[in-house]
């Protein structure tokens, strides 16, 4: 009974921890990736860190003046591929999808899966999850497109991303 008391009561404390995390703690980032991938999947900052990392040097215009930086991260389309790859057979199904990246303040950007596809467009979309030499995870995660000319596809504080 007591034992049974001290779980629910422990359940009842994690609960809004592990709901923080859902919604987008900054401290504790993580992306959901849904849609039609074989096996959605969500990826915290040890299971980014896991995966192949890509880096990119990249400069960028906005508003408040031109940005440089290095980023490092996990392609989008190896997060896909993690995923188990498209859920469609179709031999053109490369060609077919449209991938929305959206952040915590409802921002967001559509890419497509040509654009990105290594054999296609090959675009290094990534995932970043550090900046420069900050803490990885200390600015959340960012979407990065390399050789933009400005900076709005970088979505920046990155919560899903949805195959359609
Ligand atoms: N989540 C989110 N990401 C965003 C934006 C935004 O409003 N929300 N603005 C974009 C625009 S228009 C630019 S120019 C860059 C600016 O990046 P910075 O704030 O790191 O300089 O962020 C992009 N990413
Ligand atoms: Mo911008």
């Amino acid at each position: 009974m007591r034992r049974r008391f001290v779980a629910a009561l422990g359940a009842l404390l994690l609960l809004p921890l592990f709901a923080a995390a859902q919604a987008g703690d900054p401290a504790r980032p993580v992306v959901a990736l849904t849609g039609k991938v074989k096996q959605p999947l969500q990826f915290d900052l040890a299971r980014l860190q896991a995966l192949p990392a890509d880096e990119e040097q990249v400069s960028f215009q906005t508003d408040h003046g031109p940005q440089t930086g290095k980023y490092t991260g996990v392609l989008v389309w190896t997060l896909l591929a993690e995923a188990g790859g498209l859920a469609d057979t179709d031999k053109s199904a490369a060609l077919h999808h449209t991938i929305r990246v959206t952040a915590q303040d409802g921002y967001y950007v559509i890419l497509s899966t040509g654009e990105i596809a290594p054999d296609l467009g090959g675009k290094p979309a990534l995932l970043a999850y550090r900046r420069g030499d900050d803490a990885p995870g200390a600015d959340g995660l960012r979407l990065v497109l390399p050789g933009d000319k400005h900076g709005a596809r970088n979505v920046r504080n990155v919560l899903t991303i949805e195959v359609e």
